[in-house]
């Protein structure tokens, strides 16, 4: 079997190529990352050849394509299932998909306000909170059930696809300084100490890629 591979874009900028990485860390595959770059039209048609949406991350599996970290995660957890991408409780699984779909879906005046920039640290005084408040406090209201009902360290206790689908929004809180609550700060704090996102993170300070639209004065 070839080697899995995983299509990504900058790991500055690219939150669901986060995502997708992350869970494929978690599921312990040995994979090879192939970095396409987003911002550039002519790439698109080498995307497609990579991956069917045209968007990454997509994963090269035993010569299966699959696109999308939620259904990336899926795959993982059946061919994989001593991992526990997912919780084994069937009722604590069925919350943890809810939340997972929940940020897959959602939160969009927290994405446009707080576009992923790992590298980038916003200015005193900038305040997205008036546009994302709803997005930041549901986020918030997330992180404290969830970890009230597992008792942590992570969201429902050991790690799970969850945290991976939550971890862009641990670096936009960062970037943007967001305030948070004792129990989400410490959340954030246990996420940016993962050895794969200190990983990540070193990777996106030493990436040279700068895609201007998320660099505007912030
Ligand atoms: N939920 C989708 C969203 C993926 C997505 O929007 N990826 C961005 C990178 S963060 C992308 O590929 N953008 C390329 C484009 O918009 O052409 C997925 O996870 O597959």
């Amino acid at each position: 079997m070839a080697q899995p591979k995983l299509i990504i874009g900058s790991k500055n900028y690219s939150s669901w190529s986060l995502r997708g990485w992350l869970i494929a860390k978690m599921a312990g595959l040995d994979f090879v990352e192939e970095t396409v770059a987003l911002d550039n039209p002519a790439h698109r048609a080498e995307v497609l050849l990579l991956s069917p949406s045209i968007l990454v991350p997509a994963l090269i599996h035993d010569g299966i394509k699959i696109w999308d970290p939620l259904a990336i995660g899926e795959y993982l957890n059946e061919i994989a299932p001593d991992v526990a991408m997912l919780p084994k409780d069937p009722a604590v699984r069925a919350h943890c998909r809810a939340v997972c779909c929940e940020i897959h879906a959602g939160f969009h005046r927290l994405r446009t306000t707080c576009p992923m920039n790992i590298r980038g640290r916003a200015l005193p005084g900038y305040d997205p909170y008036v546009i994302a408040w709803q997005d930041i406090e549901r986020i918030s209201t997330i992180w404290n059930d969830c970890l009230a009902g597992s008792g942590g360290p992570f969201l429902f206790g050991e790690l799970t696809m969850a945290d991976a689908m939550y971890a862009p929004v641990v670096l936009r809180f960062l970037t943007y300084n967001i305030k948070l609550d004792a129990v989400c700060s410490g959340y954030c704090q246990r996420i940016l100490a993962m050895p794969t996102m200190v990983e990540w993170m070193d990777a996106a300070m030493n990436e040279d890629e700068e895609e201007l639209e998320f660099e505007s004065e912030f």
